[in-house]
């Protein structure tokens, strides 16, 4: 008997989390899992006694759910996304809703929309961020695909999605946009969340190797600035992650964990797409760069005993040097955020989405990895200019960055002086400081352009395009 609000595929982390929050908000969740034996697990185990509807084939799926449809994938991104709603598609009705929750790459979310549509079908690409207890308790939900599709979801997604403000009622769920919208906002997130990491590894290196700081003094300091502007998940995690011993050998477990980070690929694709639409955002790339040079392992380390490096020289005091450390991570976070908006201006463009900036600051501002006190300000200044054409104009910004340069500049000095690679921090300041620069070396560059490659260039004193015989006399 069709009796189910909605129904999900795929009953990893992610989606046993989410039907049990759908549950506890009162829906009826039909659950189907490819090995079956899983849906067996969900409803005698964590699922039992709850309004949850087992079955074991799509058919019985589909055949559980009130109509229109609403059925919700968490599985693998990528083909098996397509292999399924080629076997789902069969048993559908027009007007019926497909939802990928996964992390699907945008062209993937915009190529399935049309593909569904064309046959009558609906269908939502959907970013959800807040790992497994965001999925339990209310991720962020970044919803996308089919807009007539949204109304009929808006319910179900705002309720299960984590909550902000003073009463603790605004949900991190809105409608994003058109086709691949939802998966785009969820790539720039993944995105920005490279750079906070990064960004925060800078800073607890500087005080590891500058200011010779162990992990648990470290971990003080980060407890100190969650309690400022730089409130936010990730510097919460770092504290406790700081404070934390390895129950084998009693050293804190971060000083026996190997520095060879790992990447699952959507801070490549927010790199590649910034390339491909022109789009400066140095602070992310950096990040990626520096998860693939830090898995150079061993390359590193042979290295390290061969080139030269700086005579080490620091001798600031820690109490004015740790001021410098924060101001330098705020001014680069905003640099960072700055890069991301502005990505997501370009592809507002490019891919013809009306987005509201304020609003996707918003969706970001609880449930998901890059939550922070930070995303009210960014909130705030697209409230006020919703056609803001960078961030760092902001006024609350422009004037955060003006009473934090003066230390930014110091962390940057110090650490390069001293051989501390601080790749978001220096591209943060150098991309702040080409922004706001009227003239740079670019002049030059097309001079050269022009003389290797008759490319031509323009002039400062009239309109018009030129060239130079550069060989002639
Ligand atoms: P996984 O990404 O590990 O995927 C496992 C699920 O996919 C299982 O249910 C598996 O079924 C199913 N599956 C696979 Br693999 N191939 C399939 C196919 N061809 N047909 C049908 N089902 C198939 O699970 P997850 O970590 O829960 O993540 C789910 C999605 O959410 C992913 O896209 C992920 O990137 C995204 N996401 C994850 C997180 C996180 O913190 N883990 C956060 C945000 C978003 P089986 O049991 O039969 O193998």
């Amino acid at each position: 008997m069709a009796q189910a609000d909605i129904g999900l595929i795929g009953l990893a982390v992610m989606g046993e989390n989410l039907v049990l929050n759908m549950e506890s908000r009162g829906y009826t969740v039909a659950v189907f899992n490819r090995t079956t034996a899983k849906v067996d697990e969900l409803i005698q185990g964590r699922g039992k006694g709850k309004k949850l509807v087992g079955t074991h084939s799509l058919k019985e799926l589909v055949g559980a759910l009130k109509s229109p449809r609403k059925i919700m994938m968490m599985v693998k991104a990528g083909p098996a996304v397509d292999d399924l709603i080629d076997q789902l598609v069969p048993f559908l009705d027009k007007g019926d809703i497909l939802i990928d929750g996964g992390n699907s790459f945008f062209p993937d979310s915009i190529r399935r929309t049309k593909a569904l549509e064309a046959k009558g079908f609906r269908f939502l690409g959907v970013g959800v961020s807040g790992g497994e207890e965001g999925a339990l308790k209310g991720p962020s939900i970044m919803p996308g695909g089919s807009t007539s599709a949204w109304p009929e979801l808006k319910p179900i997604f705002q309720a299960i999605a984590a909550k902000v403000g003073p009463n603790n009622d605004i949900p991190c769920c809105e409608w994003v946009g058109s086709d691949g919208a939802g998966h785009y906002v969820k790539m720039i997130h993944n995105g920005i969340e490279y750079g906070d990491m990064q960004l925060i590894c800078e800073a607890y290196f500087m005080m590891k190797v500058l200011l010779k700081m162990s992990a648990p003094e470290i971990g003080e300091v980060f407890a100190e600035w969650y309690k400022g502007p730089l409130n936010s998940y990730l510097i919460e995690i770092t504290r406790d992650i700081l404070g934390k011993k390895d129950p084998e050998t009693g050293k804190p477990i971060v000083d026996i964990i190997l520095d060879r980070a790992g990447q699952k690929g959507t801070g490549k694709w927010t790199s590649q797409n910034a390339m491909d639409l022109g789009v400066p955002i140095p602070t992310m790339m950096e990040a990626v760069v520096a998860r693939s040079l830090s898995a150079m392992k061993d390359e590193r380390v042979a290295a390290s005993t061969r080139l030269p490096a700086p005579e080490m020289n620091f001798n600031i005091d820690k109490a004015k040097f740790l001021p410098a450390i924060h101001d330098a991570l705020y001014a680069s976070k905003i640099m960072s955020y700055a890069q991301g908006f502005q990505l997501l201006r370009a592809a507002a463009t490019a891919y013809n989405w009306d987005l509201n900036y304020g609003q996707i600051a918003l969706l970001w501002r609880g449930g998901c990895i890059i939550r922070a006190q930070f995303l009210e300000d960014i909130k705030k200044a697209y409230d006020a200019d919703p056609k803001l054409a960078n961030l760092i104009l902001a006024p609350y910004f422009t004037d955060v960055i003006g009473k934090s340069q003066a230390n930014w500049r110091l962390a940057v000095a110090e650490a390069s002086k001293n051989g501390i690679a601080i790749p978001a921090f220096s591209s943060a300041l150098s991309y702040y400081d080409q922004y706001r620069s009227a003239s740079l070396p670019a002049n030059l560059l097309q001079a050269q352009r022009d003389y290797f490659g008759a490319h031509t260039y323009e002039r400062v004193d009239k309109p018009g395009v030129f060239h130079t015989e550069w060989l002639q006399a």
